[in-house]
């Protein structure tokens, strides 16, 4: 009878001579290395492909959640010591702390395998939380988190499994050659990939614990007639239309971002992100008007915005006579080709740097983007603008100008019906009609419906907030059985009404009457 008892062990499995820890402790760094390293390519690509909200990899998103958590005394402490360093030294400890809790994660793990995997299981997690808590994350965030954490916890099991040290596989200078290796490259990879996307996050992050300075601003009761189904007279960041040439949205690290004034100019300067900050901020509400805006569509939105007027940057620089362009450059090389004088009159034209109060999202021109009153978006909203050239249209065009498109943009006096929408089916009897119209920089002064061939009616319009924004309207209609066809027509302030022609978009604007056909039941 052949039994195995217990003293026979030693026998048949001879005892392994311990590793040293120090050997648990560079695993446990490898490990880590490789986790971050693929987390971050991960991240990089994710983001480049448009399947992520653009987080960044778990490193700086476990130093932004820490800033977002931070006392005051201890944020006061970092920028006193480090000064405008302040986020990179954060971010080289949060890379010092990492290294030291994988370390002693790897040295667990060579003694306790199962509890050493448990432990970089729950850093992991905690990364991915992190991840998950950064504002605006979404589901699919995690994901480079989780699969970096796979790979470290494949790699230290194979590590500190058994058969690493038989005979043979005693050296680990192999495995860690080799996953080093790995960790280094993707980490490089991932970073160049992505870009400053970390620092550019960070960057972003800190201007939501910054004060504004300058006045607030205070939007009238009564702007926002808040029917059902009617536009909000402010349209949130999350909802508002995005248009632009960019492949990849610039993610711009705010401390590098620099403007220059170049071309016909007493003087070229050039402003910082610090010396912008210094800068007394004003509140403008303004209506963003895509020129690619059909009759009736959404290419449209309303917004606070704060920045500091471009006049008062242009007076620094001195226009010279003769001028009568400015060529807007943003990072991705986008340029548009605003009036001069609409960037020196007395219109609320910023360098804007928050947007409803919180800093711009990366889509709509972190960290500075221009916003000029009355003009369409092509010639004038800039989004990552890094350049304006004081120049004229005779000298300069701008990236839409040989694409078939004016070189010049003024808004042009619109409305829009909301609700209800085309082909609803609505109750006979009352029915709020309600929608937008604008005409920006000269305002609103009227706005008229028209039920089938019925004379046109007015209808109320809301507080007026700014003659820079659209203004909500509603008409009561006592609707009777049958299909009915609803127009809408707009005056803006001097009276004028709007064109009923109909003409497409291109090349400077789109005319002609919204209409839509409901059935009353
Ligand atoms: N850098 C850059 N800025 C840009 C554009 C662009 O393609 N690139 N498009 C412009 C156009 S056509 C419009 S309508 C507005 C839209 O701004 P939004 O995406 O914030 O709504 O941005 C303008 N600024
Ligand atoms: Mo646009």
């Amino acid at each position: 009878m052949t039994t195995t008892s217990p003293a026979t062990r030693p026998e048949t499995a001879p005892q392994q001579p311990a590793r040293p820890l120090w050997w648990g402790a560079v695993d446990g760094l490898v490990a880590g290395l490789l986790t971050v390293g693929l987390a971050t390519l991960a991240a990089a690509l994710l983001t480049a492909v448009g399947g992520s909200s653009g987080q960044p990899a778990p490193i700086a998103a476990v130093s932004g959640a820490f800033i977002d958590r931070t006392p005051p005394w201890l944020k006061d402490f970092a920028i006193s010591t480090f000064g405008t360093n302040d986020k990179r030294a954060l971010l080289v400890g949060t890379v010092v702390v990492l290294a030291i809790a994988c370390a002693a994660v790897g040295m667990l793990a060579s003694r306790h395998l199962v509890a050493g995997l448990v432990v970089f299981a729950v850093v992991g997690v905690i990364g991915a939380a992190a991840v998950l808590t950064r504002p605006g994350a979404g589901p699919a965030d995690v994901l480079p988190t989780i699969l970096g954490t796979a790979a470290g916890i494949w790699y230290l099991s194979r590590a500190a499994a058994p058969s690493a040290s038989a005979a043979g596989a005693a050296d680990p200078g192999r495995r860690w050659l080799i996953g080093g290796a790995v960790g280094a490259v993707t980490a490089f990879a991932g970073s160049y990939l992505g870009g400053d996307s970390a620092a550019a996050t960070v960057s972003r992050d800190a201007l939501k614990s910054t004060p504004v300075k300058g006045t607030k601003l205070a939007i009238p009761a009564g702007a926002d007639l808040e029917v059902p189904g009617l536009t909000p007279y402010i349209v949130p960041n999350a909802d508002f239309y995005r248009i632009d040439t960019a492949i990849v949205v610039p993610r711009i690290d705010a401390n590098d971002w620099k403007l220059k004034v170049t071309g016909m100019v007493d003087r070229e300067i050039e402003i910082d992100w610090k010396t912008l900050q210094g800068k007394e901020m004003q509140e403008a509400l303004v209506t963003l008007t895509c020129v690619s805006n059909e009759v009736g569509g959404d290419l449209i939105g309303n917004a606070v915005w704060t920045g500091w007027p471009v006049r008062e940057l242009l007076a620094m620089a001195g226009p010279k006579a003769g001028a009568d362009m400015v060529l807007q450059t943003s990072i991705d090389g986008f340029t548009a080709s605003t009036p001069l004088g609409a960037l020196t009159d007395d219109r609320n034209a910023l360098l804007a740097i928050r947007m409803n109060g919180e800093p711009l999202p990366f889509e709509h021109g972190f960290p500075v983007r221009v916003v000029v009153p009355g003009l369409y978006g092509f010639v004038s909203a800039t989004k990552w603008v890094t350049e304006l050239k004081v120049t004229t249209y005779a000298a300069d065009v701008a990236y839409w100008t040989p694409r078939g498109w004016s070189a010049t943009g003024p808004i042009k006096t619109a409305s829009r019906i909301d609700v209800p929408k085309a082909g609803a089916v609505v109750k006979a009897g009352a029915v709020a009609v309600a929608g937008v119209a604008w005409a920006q920089h000269t305002g609103i002064s009227k706005v008229e419906v028209q039920v089938d061939q019925q004379p046109w009616t007015a209808a109320r319009l809301a507080v007026d907030a700014s003659i820079d924004t659209w203004r909500q309207w509603v008409y009561h209609w006592e609707a009777t059985p049958g299909s009915h066809e609803v127009r809408v027509r707009a005056y803006d302030a001097k009276g004028q009404v709007q064109s009923p022609y109909e003409a497409p978009p291109a090349p400077d604007g789109a005319t002609g009457i919204h209409v839509v056909t409901v059935r009353v039941e």
